[in-house]
């Protein structure tokens, strides 16, 4: 091993210029002989002896073992193989794209947050589907249900004021259109995902604010989840513009997403827990009528 006694020794933490002499310091034939003798069970301070030994001064060597070591440790730590499969719905955006192939249309990229996970889309349906939308769910329109958490069935609640319908996964070309398109954005299978519901909000409806999981601690959960799992991911889909409000309002992280025909907003949560920060709400609408479509996504196959 090749001898460094010209350095001049430091016993302090590495400044910036410390570190950028050991990271000059540290050649493949060291970094080598590094993790030879961490792999060989020996610990840092036997190295920084057989160091000294060879005439390297204590503070660089002590740097050069100590950003080698962690180097060591990072690859040790770094999955081999194939990467694991993702698990949650999750739009491919690593490299800031302004838009997102989904297939047979392109998004465009509006919106983006880590922490809750919130993509904002722009242009993911045509007016046209927007239109065939609210005309295919209309004469099916009730008063919206909600999942009833004591029981696992559904029931009226005053915190939706909304009116609904679930469109059958598939059933028609529109709807498998879009399904597929979702399926392609999201990469998540078109299987999982539940059937399309489309909502309508008068002027003055509202949905409160709440998670769309479905709570662990509520008795019906079990019997919830036996088809399809967990919910993990929501996109809403908004089918008009009201004149007025309805925006869908993420109070924890304090952002409103105005509704826009065509636009569609994306969260998901990993966990079925209020730390994913995933508390929305549908705005009450002040002027004019709201449509949306929404698409939960589960864990598996939603039979
Ligand atoms: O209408 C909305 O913006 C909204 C708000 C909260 C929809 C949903 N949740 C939903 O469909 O889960
Ligand atoms: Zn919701």
């Amino acid at each position: 091993m090749a001898s460094r006694s010209d350095q001049r020794p430091h016993t302090t933490a590495a400044s910036p210029q410390r570190s950028r002499a050991a990271r000059q310091a540290i050649t493949p034939e060291l970094r080598r002989w590094i993790s030879a003798q961490a792999q060989a069970g020996h610990t840092a301070p036997v190295m920084l002896q057989s160091l000294r030994d060879a005439g390297w001064n204590e503070a660089l060597a002590t740097d050069v073992l100590q950003i080698t070591l962690q180097e060591h440790l990072d690859a040790m730590a770094t999955p081999k193989g194939p990467p694991a499969a993702p698990r949650v719905p999750e739009p491919r955006l690593h490299d800031s794209p302004a838009v997102v192939d989904c297939g047979d249309r392109t998004a465009q990229v509006l919106l983006t947050m880590a922490q809750p996970r919130i993509v904002v889309f722009g242009n993911l349906l045509s007016p046209e589907e927007c239109d065939a939308l609210i005309a295919g769910a209309t004469p099916r329109m009730a008063r919206s249900l909600t999942v009833a958490t004591q029981t696992g069935g559904e029931e009226v609640n005053d915190d939706r004021t909304s009116d609904g319908m679930f469109f059958q996964r598939g059933e028609s070309p529109l709807i498998a259109r879009i399904e597929a398109r979702i399926a392609r954005l999201l990469h998540w299978p078109v299987e999982n995902g539940e059937g399309l519901q489309v909502l309508h909000y008068r002027p003055g409806a509202e949905y409160k604010p709440h998670y769309d999981y479905f709570d662990p601690g509520e008795p019906g959960t079990p019997t919830i989840v036996r088809r399809g799992g967990q919910r993990l991911g929501t996109l809403v889909m908004y089918l008009n513009t009201p004149e007025k409000g309805g925006a869908t309002i993420f109070p924890e992280a304090q952002i409103e997403v105005a509704p826009q025909r065509g636009n569609a907003v994306f969260f998901s949560y990993a966990r079925p827990d209020p730390s994913t920060r995933t508390l929305h709400g549908g705005a009450p609408v002040i002027a004019g009528d709201k449509w949306i479509a929404t698409k939960w996504l589960r864990e598996r196959e939603f039979k």
